[in-house]
């Protein structure tokens, strides 16, 4: 009997419990919280990945004693270090062996080798101001391959990033779906909103990380509760597309800290709260490519949800008196980015649900319908979460810089989003992704070339307007900077936040204009000179090629001039 127990032995080690992650229906955890000491925050994460006893792939960010994906809380000014392990396999290639790529033997820099391969990766450190330099938040050459030492990231959290939710995720393109698919991706949270905004102080605190993953039962009719829907197509990733009807098959399953809830029936997570407790909501979109539109619903009735930071900034920036909470009773938000707001649990003995209602991803997007999240449940005794905000806190400094809205732009750029069929005459076909730069030939982002499509200067505010070609909603985002949407398809906005994440409507092939958003974009601190990536936040459209390169120069002439010489072809 010594052998079949060898091969028990085996296969747990295979599948350590690193990997296990709750059932549908479970109740959400909170993530472990990592908190900085003395001004420093240390840790050492490792990257690993698996197939799952249930087919699903999992990447998952392990701490040494096994918890997976912290949230990473910060304070201005603060030193992060943490060192990344590289322990991924190439599962493609275990199911497929004929396909097996060669090993990289050759040691290469993780610095500057860009190698982009099944079981590379590296880190962005999103909607942070931190440099694109090398060990702090680059992902253009940055690879750190499983056969590397860990590799250091130690940067510096900018002394004026505002309070608020960020998070880390890998960047290598070619592969950043099927990594955040899988679940690479944590919270890092600036601390500080209860400086910006006196309605949190004293308010417990909960983070939700809501991942996508691929259906877990993908054959299964939708449920007998739903109305009959029309046939069901795939979009052009493969996705299930979007019907129009708010029901159906969705693209992907949805998770919340990991509990799935999965299509057909969408057991929801359990939430317990004391009776109409307020707490104080972080929300990431950490999904690949669906969209949410929440909703916290007692009986049909959706409630006010007071939203305080979006995108890590908390709504009153512009530093006007206004009250700084908006309220609404449903909050969109794009993949990639974040929406803090305070909610009031459900009195005693009423049940509330959080929901995400239908997104319209337009005829050429994924499905992405109405969906039950979580139950949320109260008990007097219900445990409170392990964060409060301080009750006292310093109001925040006004910020040094002017409101970006005040600012005149030195220059308008004009950008697009585009797709193509590889063949025009086979509608299913392979699709290319651009994101073009008006005036330069749509292309899918090359890896290879050191071309940029954009050189800007530090010190400068420039206006982009990007418009959407394509019959698709697509999610804008540039690394490094925030920006302020001015113009929602010519129509001014009055946004008293900013936002590194950005909806930019689709066409519906009928409008004589194509939908477009203006941005004012921000590249006044001298954290955001070097090279880094705009692209949409659509991993599976990043993948395939919708990203462009942008260099920001010295704010100096003299320096300007010298970079320039030393590149001679500055625009492709
Ligand atoms: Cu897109």
């Amino acid at each position: 009997m010594l052998f079949p127990l060898l091969l028990a032995a085996a296969t747990l080690r295979a599948q350590p419990a690193a990997y296990s992650r709750p059932a549908p229906g479970s109740a959400i955890a909170e993530p472990r919280q990592l908190r900085s000491r003395d001004g420093v925050l240390s840790l050492e994460l490792t990257v690993r990945n698996a197939r799952a006893a249930d087919g699903s792939v999992r990447y998952c960010y392990l701490l040494p004693d096994g918890s997976e994906s912290p949230t990473l809380r910060v304070h201005p000014g603060d030193l992060l270090v943490l060192k990344l392990k590289n322990e991924l396999t190439d599962l493609a290639a275990q199911a497929s062996p004929a396909h097996a790529q060669h090993a990289a033997s050759a040691h290469a820099d993780p610095c500057s080798s860009g190698r982009m391969s099944a079981t590379s990766t590296n880190l962005h450190f999103h909607g942070l101001t931190a440099p694109p330099q090398c060990h702090q938040d680059e992902v253009l050459r940055t690879s750190i391959q499983p056969q590397d030492a860990p590799f250091e990231y130690r940067l510096r959290i900018p002394a004026a990033e505002p309070p608020g939710l960020y998070w880390y995720h890998p960047h290598i393109h070619g592969f950043s779906a099927v990594q955040v698919a899988g679940g690479a991706s944590g919270a890092l949270i600036v601390e500080g909103l209860e400086r910006a905004t006196a309605a949190v102080r004293g308010l417990p605190e909960r983070v939700l990380v809501i991942r996508d993953q691929n259906l877990l039962h993908p054959a299964a009719p939708p449920s007998k509760s739903e109305p009959v829907v029309p046939k069901m197509l795939i979009d052009r990733d493969g996705d299930a597309a979007n019907n129009g009807t708010g029901f159906g098959k969705p693209a992907k399953d949805l998770s919340l800290n990991f509990v799935p809830v999965p299509y057909p029936d969408y057991p929801p997570a359990q939430l317990r709260l004391r009776p109409q407790e307020r707490q104080l909501w972080r929300v990431l979109n950490a999904a690949s490519v669906t969209y949410l539109n929440l909703a916290l619903l007692f009986g049909r009735t959706a409630q006010a949800l007071g939203i305080v930071a979006i995108d890590g900034v908390p709504v009153n920036r512009a530093g006007s008196a206004a009250e700084p909470v908006i309220w609404r009773d449903h909050i969109g938000i794009p993949p990639g980015g974040r929406v803090e707001f305070i909610m009031t649990a459900p009195p005693a003995g009423v049940a509330g649900l959080l929901v995400t209602r239908t997104v319209d991803t337009g005829q050429g997007g994924e499905n992405d319908p109405n969906r039950a999240l979580a139950a949320v449940s109260t008990a007097e005794d219900a445990p409170e979460p392990a964060t409060h905000l301080p009750v006292d806190a310093a109001p925040l400094p006004l910020a040094a810089l002017p409101w970006l809205g005040d600012v005149a732009p030195v220059r308008t750029r004009y950008l697009y989003f585009s797709e193509k069929l590889t063949d025009p005459g086979n509608p299913n076909s392979a699709t290319e992704f651009y994101l073009t730069l008006e005036g330069q030939q749509p292309a899918a982002f090359d890896p290879t070339s050191s071309a940029t499509n954009i050189v800007a200067h530090q010190g400068d505010v420039e206006d982009w307007i990007i418009e959407n070609r394509s019959t698709e909603l697509h999610a804008f985002h540039i690394h490094q900077i925030h920006f302020l949407l001015l113009e929602w398809s010519g129509v001014p906005v009055n946004e008293p936040f900013l936002r590194d994440t950005v909806n930019v409507p689709y066409f519906n092939g009928r409008s004589l204009q194509y939908p477009s958003v203006r941005l004012r974009m921000d590249f006044r601190d001298p954290d955001t000179v070097g090279t880094f990536p705009y692209h949409c936040h659509l991993l599976e459209h990043e993948d395939g090629g919708m990203m462009g390169i942008i260099r920001v120069e010295p704010a100096a002439p003299a320096a300007a001039a010298a970079a320039a010489a030393a590149s001679p072809a500055p625009q492709r």
